[in-house]
């Protein structure tokens, strides 16, 4: 499994505009794996939007992901799911979901990176890099050293996560990601795809120099 833009979706960015529409213009512009990350809404409605959302992203050929619902990635059929250091634990989730579906998970610190590997995590998420309002619960920003840490250390792919827009991802890149999430600064643009070509486009020339 290789990705390089992580989409996650943000419904509170978009107001009045509808997920599938908002996330199909973020796949066209170069977002290859997707995540359903839902913190409110109710089970069914979690359901409803995991099914359209399996729909568009079979439709392009890309892994979709369900945060947190295990229930509701097997039910629909998703690629995997994304996990925090409060839910389910990994060893648990992977016994319910077995060895093909992918598992990732979201790590703060080096030793919570390596505890992932070990366990057999698919991927981490790394951050949050800079301070954010997407994540309410989230912890204060790691700083791109903890970036450059998980990038010399860790074998597992990792992707750089919270308060990363066009103009500091640079920064990023440079202390050794080479896949890269970012949510309000993709779904909350008046120009989805062309914001996420632009950031494809520096992660590429940062996979070539590097
Ligand atoms: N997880 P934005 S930060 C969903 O650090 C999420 O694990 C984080 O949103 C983590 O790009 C975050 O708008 C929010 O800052 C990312």
């Amino acid at each position: 499994m290789d990705f390089r833009l992580y989409g996650i979706t943000g419904e509170r960015f978009h107001p009045g505009r509808d997920l599938v529409e908002v996330m199909e213009e973020a796949i066209q512009g170069g977002v290859d794996i997707l995540q359903l990350r839902d913190k409110t809404g109710s089970k069914r409605k979690v359901l409803e939007k995991a099914r359209r959302l399996r729909e568009l992203t079979r439709r392009y050929g890309i892994p979709f992901i369900v945060n947190d619902h295990l229930d509701i990635a097997l039910v629909v059929d998703a690629d995997g799911v994304h996990l925090g250091q409060d839910d389910l634990p990994l060893p648990e989730a992977r016994k319910i979901l077995g060895p093909d579906k992918i598992i990732g998970i979201s790590t703060h610190t080096i030793q919570e990176a390596r505890q992932a590997e070990q366990e057999g995590a698919d991927y981490i998420g790394v951050g949050p890099v800079f301070p954010t309002d997407t994540k309410s619960d989230v912890v204060d920003p790691v700083t791109t050293a903890y970036v450059r840490a998980v990038a010399e250390e860790i074998r597992i792919p990792f992707v750089a996560i919270g308060g990363i827009k066009l103009h500091n991802v640079d920064e990023v890149l440079r202390a050794g990601a080479t896949r890269i999430c970012a949510v309000s600064e993709i779904v909350g643009s008046s120009d989805v795809k062309g914001t996420c070509r632009q950031f494809l486009q520096k992660i590429e020339q940062a996979r070539e120099t590097s």
